[in-house]
């Protein structure tokens, strides 16, 4: 009985409180809305007293003035009605076809997506105008008015225009049929198949809502390891109903395509590209997706790489086979994104220059509809790598970039590692072709107009989307970079905690300081200087340098570092692979001479003696062990940060994140331990005077087995 009343008076006491001092699980993502400041719904109500706009509302429209609506009603206390009367104080939505007498815009500049936000005078009355040449454009541009009334701008003096620099900025979702997530770690895939189609459910609603916020506008639902099955009727029918799902959001559906499916579908006796009957048979495929879904965005593969089976089957080229796909797709006007993930363990040269050596001489060889879609680095979404020597190398080729949201490498959803500073990194690097490779990715440099950026999604069905708080930043990042590549990491990263955790000027800054520093401590947490794939077999979570078994060598650990008596390091300098020689000249200059490769590249470059003197003075022997020991000094850092921000940041989410943290902490000393052993053990040097000795021998370590990581995929 009397835990009966507690319970009733803690119910009526959480119903009680402000919306801002409630419990929060992190399911709204950065789209909160928690009220303002008085101040800030005094000023807020003044420039959203209406929503106004040229109706008959499309489910786009419908979806940006509810947006606005509910937005506003939150922040401000107050729902604006929405309404054709352009009063003071309204919020106009206005295209070219709904456009109040007196507003001069260069709809022109503002292309299919972009929009203009811009507080101004219109028939005498004064008022904030949305305006964009689609109603896509307008749910982008209310979505950015709400980011801003959120983050406490002054939108009495907005004058902004925006229109996204790339084309396609997808999400790859590497999700299997049977619910597993291939590298997911948020709990199951969201697409519930089994219930498919009949039952949409709230969520998927509610995710096309989120990547719109974001200028997401493609996403492409199946693993790039893919089952023939997911192109057949019944998976069709249930790809459509998301694609309904998604439509008003502007979010287009994507489909990995298996390469053999046309022997496992369609019986045909080969997939060769240049077989007529192939040929029909896919062309007779697209023809059935584009009944299904008019608006179908195109064809992911994976071909000749990991087993996957592609063109070299036949003995053709990777453009014979994107070309292929491309003529189905092309009078549905789809595209084909055909990636350059390639490896294969025929070839025992370098593994990091396959993909260059593959790609490279096919420039121009691609129909025009056709992608290559790259990852940043040449390996493998390592914590750090050297941008990829394709950009800029292939001028009469779409490149698109691949990033991946998802941390693989970098600690699963467990670790805080903000992304945005690895998206930058790469984003401006350049190239040594005459630009950055953000412009050639925007095609600005090679006058590419097809353009695309995707990213391997983190989504999955854990209530806070991405299995961690500070994941959803990763997510959010990708979305606002492939929009604008320019943006930096910094600003996007304050746009989102200010959304996310706190509007407050220290706080949001606190929070901002710990995240921009997060990935460089866990690359020196696990791979510094320019070591890589470190990590345990097949999972791909923790620390495991020694292994030499696997059934290929360029699985091993082993084969990345190359540590022994004579030093550590891989050498694609001339003296070695000589990849290298895949860069640029200026580029390729200078990464070629240790002296001249920045420190945090050297050994994925180099391979040096333990007493390589390095600019820091330290024996690289040392700086090895120094990097080990500020990664866990970092890592400790950010646990005591956090705990600073107790009170800034409602309770549930402040406990969540610093068990996450102490986690990390835990692990980061993992890592140095094994580390540090294995290296000694290859190195036979001491520890440099003052260091700390691991916790546990190397065998310790060795014995560690993980069997049920989550991410292995189906
Ligand atoms: C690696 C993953 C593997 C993916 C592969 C890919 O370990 O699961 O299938 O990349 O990108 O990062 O195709």
């Amino acid at each position: 009985m009397r835990m009966c009343r507690l319970w009733l008076w803690l119910t009526a006491l959480a119903l009680a409180m402000p919306l801002g001092a409630r419990a929060e699980d992190g399911h709204e993502l950065w789209l909160r809305y928690r009220p303002l400041s008085a101040a800030g719904q005094a000023g807020l109500r003044a420039v959203a007293r209406a929503v106004v706009h040229g109706g008959p509302a499309s489910p786009t429209l419908r979806a940006a003035v509810a947006e606005l609506r509910r937005g506003v009603a939150a922040l401000a206390g107050r729902e604006p009605p929405e309404g054709r009367r352009l009063v003071p104080g309204a919020l106009v939505l206005a295209t070219p076809e709904f456009a109040p007498a007196g507003l001069q815009l260069r709809w022109r500049d503002l292309g299919r997506e972009g929009y203009a936000l811009r507080r101004t005078r219109l028939q005498g009355r004064e008022v904030t105008v949305i305006a964009a040449n689609t109603d896509l454009g307008l749910l982008y541009g209310s979505f950015a008015w709400l980011r801003a009334a959120q983050a406490g701008a002054e939108l009495r003096r907005l004058d902004a225009t925006s229109v996204p620099k790339v084309g396609l900025r997808l999400l790859n979702h590497w999700d299997n049929l049977d619910r597993s997530v291939e590298r997911g770690y948020a709990g199951a895939s969201i697409w519930d198949w089994w219930k498919l189609p009949d039952i949409t459910g709230p969520r998927y609603a509610e995710y096309a809502r989120a990547n719109a916020s974001i200028g997401i506008n493609g996403t492409v639902l199946n693993n790039v390891n893919a089952k023939a099955e997911s192109l057949t009727a019944p998976f069709l029918a249930k790809a459509a109903a998301l694609a309904d799902v998604f439509r008003p959001y502007g979010l287009k559906v994507f489909l990995s395509a298996r390469f053999s499916a046309p022997v496992e579908l369609g019986g045909l006796k080969t997939a060769d590209p240049l077989d007529p009957a192939v040929r029909a048979w896919w062309r007779a495929k697209a023809d059935e997706v584009y009944r299904a879904m008019p608006d179908f965005g195109g064809f992911l593969v994976k071909a000749n790489s990991e087993g996957q089976p592609g063109p070299q089957d036949y003995g053709r080229t990777h453009a014979d086979g994107a070309n292929m796909l491309a003529e189905a797709l092309a009078p549905h006007g789809g595209v084909v994104l055909w990636r350059a993930f390639v490896y294969a363990h025929e070839n025992a040269g370098d593994r990091a220059g396959q993909a260059y050596a593959e790609f490279q001489p096919l420039d121009g060889r691609f129909a025009p509809n056709v992608v290559v879609q790259v990852k940043n680095g040449p390996i493998d979404f390592q914590p750090r790598e050297p941008f990829h020597p394709l950009f800029g190398a292939m001028p009469r080729t779409p490149l698109g970039l691949e990033l991946q949201i998802t941390k693989e490498y970098l600690g699963f959803s467990t670790h805080l590692a903000y992304l945005g500073t690895l998206f930058e990194e790469v984003l401006r690097a350049d190239t040594g072709h005459g630009g950055t490779v953000a412009r050639v990715v925007d095609g600005r440099l090679q006058g590419q107009r097809l353009t695309a950026m995707a990213g391997v999604a983190n989504i999955g069905t854990d209530r806070n989307w991405c299995g961690s708080q500070f994941d959803q930043a990763n997510w959010y990042a990708f979305g606002r970079m492939a929009w604008d590549p320019d943006l930096s990491a910094r600003a996007v990263a304050e746009e989102w905690a200010a959304q996310t955790f706190s509007a407050r000027r220290a706080a949001r800054d606190a929070i901002v300081e710990l995240m921009m520093g997060s990935r460089e401590a866990v690359a020196d947490t696990m791979t510094p200087l320019g070591l890589h794939h470190l990590m345990g077999s097949g999972h791909h979570y923790g620390p495991a340098p020694w292994v030499d078994d696997l059934e290929r060598p360029d699985w091993n650990p082993v084969y990345y570092h190359r540590a022994g008596r004579d030093g550590i390091g891989f050498d694609r300098s001339p003296t070695g692979s000589n990849t290298v020689a895949q860069y640029a000249a200026p580029v390729a200059r200078l990464w070629a001479d240790p002296r001249t490769t920045p420190p945090a590249l050297l050994l994925w470059f180099h391979h040096l003696p333990w007493d390589y003197r390095m600019p820091s003075g330290r024996t690289l022997w040392a700086e090895l062990v120094a990097r080990y020991d500020a990664g866990v000094a970092a890592v400790d850092d950010m646990g005591r940060r956090w705990a600073a921000l107790r009170g800034e940041v409602d309770g549930e989410r402040h406990a969540e994140v610093a068990a996450y943290l102490a986690v990390q902490a835990k692990e980061a000393r993992w890592w140095r331990g094994a580390c540090l052993g294995y290296f000694q053990s290859a190195s036979s040097l001491p520890l440099p005077p003052g260091v700390r000795p691991p916790e546990h021998d190397l065998a310790f370590y060795k014995a560690l087995r993980f069997p049920f990581a989550p991410g292995r995929g189906g």
